[in-house]
């Protein structure tokens, strides 16, 4: 049976990430479920005045040109390029729909202002900052890098902590296409984050994805923590409403991941 759990509480202050597998079918190529986009958009809009940071998953635009280029052995200058390219398109499409709602974005390139390391994405937050301070909500995404390999793909998993650390954010939260985490069938409405490796041994994701993984989540989220971040969230942006009465401080049906 799954219930709602408690909220952030009065006066939190939240970064998401809207997933790629809520904003596009993954399994269809450059696919954005714009109604979709759309209603999470207005529920944004409605919350935002506690809402400090926006980060978008790559989605059927970002993993699918990754997963093309590298199958096809292009060069690391076009799977840079076409990567790039895809993610900018996706964040471009999603920011007009913000736009449309009264949301406005201020759009950070993460190739353009991070230098990840391993899991942590080493971004100059400054300009985020600067957005916020006349009332813009900075917005970032998944995307890919120069590296020493060539080209290189950093989450919009670790940009979400970091993000939400930088911005003194109290909670981030991952907006995805299931309710939450689900164990043995049931949701789990609150775990500890030393208790989550026990109790998620796998976790999935479908159609084409470079950086799924729940242990790979999971790593992110211990080497990008914060003493001001209070939780995580989990939260099925398909269901209408969920993610705004989350935003609110309403009880919702997610899980939450309690930090220390
Ligand atoms: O979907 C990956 O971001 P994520 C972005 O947040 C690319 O893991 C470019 C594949």
């Amino acid at each position: 049976m799954q219930r709602g759990v408690g909220s952030g509480g009065p006066g939190g202050v939240y970064v998401v990430k809207l997933g790629g597998s809520v904003l596009t079918d993954k399994r269809r190529p450059f696919s954005l479920r714009l109604g979709v986009v759309e209603r999470l958009a207005a529920e944004l809009a409605a919350a935002r005045g506690r809402l400090a940071g926006l980060v978008l998953g790559g989605g059927s635009f970002g993993h699918y040109t990754a997963r093309v280029a590298l199958e096809e052995a292009r060069g690391p200058g076009e799977v840079l390029g076409l990567v790039t390219a895809a993610m900018m398109e996706l964040a471009l499409a999603v920011v007009d729909v913000l736009h449309s709602k009264g949301l406005y974005t201020l759009v950070l390139p993460p190739h353009a202002f991070c230098r990840p390391r391993g899991l942590r994405p080493g971004c100059d937050w400054a300009a985020a900052r600067a957005a916020r301070d006349v009332d813009a909500v900075p917005l970032t995404y998944g995307d890919a890098y120069p590296c020493s390999r060539g080209a290189c793909i950093v989450s919009g998993d670790e940009l979400l902590l970091e993000m939400a650390c930088a911005l003194g954010a109290s909670e981030a939260v991952y907006v995805t296409d299931v309710d939450g985490l689900i164990v043995g069938g049931r949701l789990v409405e609150e775990v500890g984050v030393d208790e989550l490796s026990a109790l998620a041994a796998g976790g999935r994701s479908e159609g084409y994805d470079v950086t799924g993984g729940f242990a790979r989540k999971l790593e992110a989220l211990r080497q990008n923590l914060c003493p001001g971040l209070r939780s995580v969230w989990i939260v099925n942006g398909l269901k209408p409403g969920r993610l705004q009465r989350l935003l609110e401080g309403g009880r919702v049906t997610a899980t939450r991941v309690t930090l220390p």
